[in-house]
């Protein structure tokens, strides 16, 4: 029960602008600079309305030695004539009472920044002095507030000279000067760096309006520093601004901007050739960081209209899907600012628009007006641009994407994708351990029999794998026997590759001595180089040798693996009768003679893929893989030539 009453009894206490002083942080967040600041904007975002709704050109900030500051503008100039029911003038209204003024239910200021707002009357209460000055009808009016200690008591904000006309006067508008008070704030001074930023902002969000900052604090060269902001190209210029430092795509940012009674947008972005998405929104110049419906109609729209376009100008096709929102987004600079009634904030720092009729309102406004502009004939240059680049965008991030599915189901594939396929060893050090990739299901067999099990491991291929040069990455990793590959060697592929996770030392591609052969080789060696580059680099990979001739004599068996063997086999025969045997595949040895040709280590020949230089070899497996038939043709008949050396070096 003490404690209600406590509280009755605090709130008795706590009238008018006193209140703000016991509770500071309830009125301007914090009393550190960041508060400092806000008193600052308060009076600002008056000056700003009044200019932005029409009644004046410039605002003027001005910083003094003492750390006081001042602003300016020449628009009506704040009542000065008494208000009927409180008895007292308008700027003493406007500086006393707190939530008093036009913004609350006047139509002469449709959208006023002053959520934020809570009014000129705070930045008095934490003054230690306030001064207006109000220039009107020829005449110039003053008033003075502070904030004395009475009987060890500080009353915040009280008025110190009633208002009165001091001069006549050529000017228009308002001048509001004041101290922040040092019992609240300590020793914090007003950052000009923050300040200008901010101004500048303002200036942007503002089409036109002039806004200019002087900071009068004593400086080396004894001269004033003053900053003029005034764009007439609004968030036009703000995204010229913020693309200075970048690569622009195209040089005009897109730019809408459409009002009505009750609602205002202006939009305009342009896409650089970098990554990164920046996307700012403001709701009645107070930016939204959290985003909001504003920021989401848009977005949407955005999507939408350039789907669209995607499909008309071909670079989607029917059976294509959509592009993604962020695949638009890659590379953009966009700026969005509404003005509005009845802003709604939400969000854990209340920097969310969510006022949910904004979506529809944006989105409809933003796809109409981006459809007239794409469908100009004259902008097709940009329209492409954007496309291939978020073409490009949507590539990355899905062979990004499903490198990360291969590495994340890693295990899972394991399993279920080998069972019955890969014919495991009994070893369990990698370092040790030999995989055959052997191409068809007979040589599988042979191989599968004739092997050492304690350390060679056996994955037969039916049929081709799929060319990875021609296919995307997802149709690559839905290719069975490229997936058993991957489980296989255990590594993942792509950005996801551990070189850690490899099961073997040895990975040996054994094909026939064929053409055929030859190209499921360079699929293979393909597919290594583009998913898992580091398995070549690290000279893990090996390309098998069959023989191509066995030689048998009633005692002794030989093998020729390219005809120049061969001939020397036969004359070293001399007259002899043997009998000569031409394999036309792998398939036609049985398991003894495969394991003593070819997999038996103290026997076979084994040729270790090495690429130098990966630029070089791209160009090759470019030239095998890629359309043109012809060099491909003349390649593959080369490379089914055993003795060439080009790519691999041959080691016993
Ligand atoms: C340097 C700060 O406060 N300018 C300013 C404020 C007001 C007006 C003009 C104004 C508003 C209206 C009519 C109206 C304000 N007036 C009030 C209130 N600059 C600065 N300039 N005439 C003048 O809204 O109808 C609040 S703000 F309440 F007194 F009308």
């Amino acid at each position: 029960m003490s404690e209600n009453e406590y509280k009755a009894k605090d709130l008795e206490v706590l009238e008018g602008l006193d209140a703000v002083r016991v509770r500071p942080g309830m009125y301007i967040g914090t009393t550190g600079s960041k508060g400092m600041h806000h008193l600052l904007w308060e009076i600002v975002d008056n000056a700003v309305d009044e200019v932005v709704n029409g009644f004046g050109e410039t605002v003027e900030v001005t910083i003094y030695e003492d750390n006081s500051a001042s602003v300016f503008d020449n628009g009506r100039g704040i009542p000065v004539d008494i208000h009927p029911k409180m008895k007292i003038s308008g700027v003493e209204v406007v500086f006393t009472q707190l939530h008093a003024g036009a913004k609350f239910n006047n139509d002469s200021y449709i959208f006023s920044g002053g959520l934020h707002g809570v009014g000129a009357s705070v930045t008095n209460a934490l003054s230690e002095w306030l001064l207006v000055e109000v220039h009107k009808d020829g005449r110039l009016y003053r008033q003075e507030f502070h904030s004395p200690n009475i009987d060890g008591k500080i009353k915040s904000g009280i008025k110190k000279t009633e208002i009165e006309c001091v001069k006549t006067t050529d000017k228009k508008g308002t001048y509001v000067r004041f101290l922040p008070d040092k019992r609240v704030f300590l020793d914090e001074k007003f950052q000009i760096e923050y300040i200008s930023k901010r101004l500048r902002e303002i200036a942007f969000l503002n089409k036109g309006i002039k806004i200019i900052l002087t900071d009068r604090r004593v400086r080396p060269d004894d001269e004033f520093k003053v900053y003029e902001y005034c764009y007439v190209g609004g968030l036009k210029d703000f995204v010229l601004f913020l693309n200075d430092a970048k690569e622009a795509l195209y040089s005009e940012p897109i730019f809408i901007e459409d009002s009505t009674a009750k609602f205002k947008m202006s939009m305009s972005f342009q896409h650089t050739d970098g990554y990164t998405e920046s996307v700012f929104s403001y709701v009645n110049n107070i930016p939204t960081t959290e985003g909001g419906t504003h920021e989401t109609g848009f977005k949407s729209a955005l999507t939408k209209v350039l789907n669209d376009a995607a499909r008309k100008k071909g670079y989607l096709k029917e059976k294509d899907a959509n592009l993604q929102g962020e695949d638009f987004r890659e590379g953009i600079t966009a700026v969005l600012a509404v003005s509005m009634q009845n802003v709604q904030f939400e969000g854990q720092t209340k920097t969310k628009l969510g006022n949910v009729e904004i979506k529809a309102l944006v989105e409809n406004l933003v796809t109409v007006r981006l459809e007239e502009y794409f469908a100009d004939n004259m902008n097709k240059p940009v329209l492409d641009k954007i496309l291939q680049k978020a073409i490009q965008a949507a590539r990355v991030r899905e062979a990004s994407r499903l490198a990360k599915e291969v590495a994340r189901q890693k295990n899972s594939i394991n399993n279920s994708n080998l069972v019955g396929k890969l014919a495991a060893c009994t070893g369990k050090n990698a370092s040790h351990n030999e995989l055959f990739i052997v191409e068809g299901d007979s040589a599988g067999g042979s191989a599968k029999q004739g092997r050492d099990r304690g350390f060679q491991a056996i994955l037969p291929l039916r049929g081709k794998p799929l060319n990875a040069e021609k296919k995307r990455v997802d149709q690559i990793l839905a290719n069975d026997e490229i997936r058993s590959m991957i489980s296989a060697l255990g590594t993942g592929i792509l950005e996801e590759y551990d070189r850690t996770d490899l099961k073997y030392d040895k990975v040996i591609i054994l094909a026939d001595a064929d053409q055929d052969g030859a190209h499921i080789r360079s699929i293979l060696l393909t597919f290594f180089f583009r998913y898992m580059r580091e398995l070549i680099t690290d000279g893990h990979v090996y390309i098998g040798m069959p023989p191509l001739y066995k030689v048998a004599r009633r005692d002794s068996v030989r093998y020729a693996y390219d005809d120049e063997e061969l001939k020397e086999i036969i004359q070293e025969m001399g007259k002899a009768s043997y009998q000569l045997q031409r394999y036309k595949g792998l398939g036609e040895m049985n398991p003894e003679q495969l394991w003593d040709t070819t997999m038996d280590p103290s026997k076979r020949a084994l040729m270790r893929v090495n690429i130098e230089d990966a630029a070089d070899a791209e160009k090759i497996i470019t030239v095998l893989m890629g359309d043109a038939v012809e060099p491909r043709k003349r390649y593959i008949y080369e490379y089914a030539d055993f003795n060439k050396t080009t790519l691999f070096d041959q080691i016993k």
